[in-house]
């Protein structure tokens, strides 16, 4: 029966205690950044444990290799978003472009207004984690994190941090904003970690 197939793989797809949305929310702290389409004083600073600490302008960032990763995107409030289309650059491209060094196990992301998250540097390299630019074709709007924001769809999506600024390559996992607020030092959906007892 097709409704059972459909409700099947929607099974297969869905965390537990998550809900399809078919619109895509928006949620953060603070204020949404407006650039105006002006990037003259944007940049993205790359440092840590890495052997080329480097700033980047949006230009020299659209020099590296372009990719693109469809994906399902799960936040720990409770919806995802299936089959997301997302065009920016592989994490992987950034840690060459660095050159990231043995002791190098996290990274913590930095966002406009000081807001942080955490992620072990293995999650971050993942083949699906990039920095995207666009979603669906289109350039990210302001309130989904223009112009650049970190996607990694296989945690909770607060861990994809939008208005990205800067990449800090760690030895030791501290804690970012919402992690020092009670959320999941990893945030697996499938293992349902939305707060640091689960
Ligand atoms: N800079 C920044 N990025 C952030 C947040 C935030 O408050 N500030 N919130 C996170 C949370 S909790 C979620 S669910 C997603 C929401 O992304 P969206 O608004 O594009 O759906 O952004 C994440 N990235
Ligand atoms: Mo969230």
């Amino acid at each position: 029966m097709y409704f059972g197939k459909v409700k099947h793989q929607n099974h297969d797809r869905l965390p537990p205690n998550q809900q399809v949305t078919s619109g895509w929310p928006v949620l953060h702290v603070g204020d949404v950044p407006y650039y105006n389409k002006d990037l003259s004083n944007w940049d993205l600073r790359i440092g840590g444990l890495v052997d080329r600490p480097t700033v980047l302008t949006f230009e020299q960032l659209l020099s590296l290799p372009e990719t693109s990763q469809q994906n399902d995107i799960h936040c720990v409030t409770g919806w995802s978003k299936f089959d997301n289309e997302w065009q920016g650059i592989s994490t992987r491209a950034i840690a060459d472009h660095v050159g990231i060094r043995e002791e190098a196990k996290f990274v913590m992301v930095e966002a406009e207004e000081g807001w942080t998250t955490n992620v072990p540097l293995e999650d971050f390299l993942a083949e699906t984690s990039l920095l995207a630019y666009k979603h669906n074709g289109e350039s990210l709007t302001p309130e989904h994190g223009y112009p650049l924001r970190v996607v990694i769809p296989h945690l909770y999506f607060w861990k994809s941090a939008k208005w990205v600024r800067a990449i800090k390559f760690r030895s030791v996992n501290q804690q970012g904003f919402w992690e020092r607020n009670g959320y999941h030092m990893y945030g697996d959906p499938w293992k349902e970690q939305r707060f640091a007892w689960d």
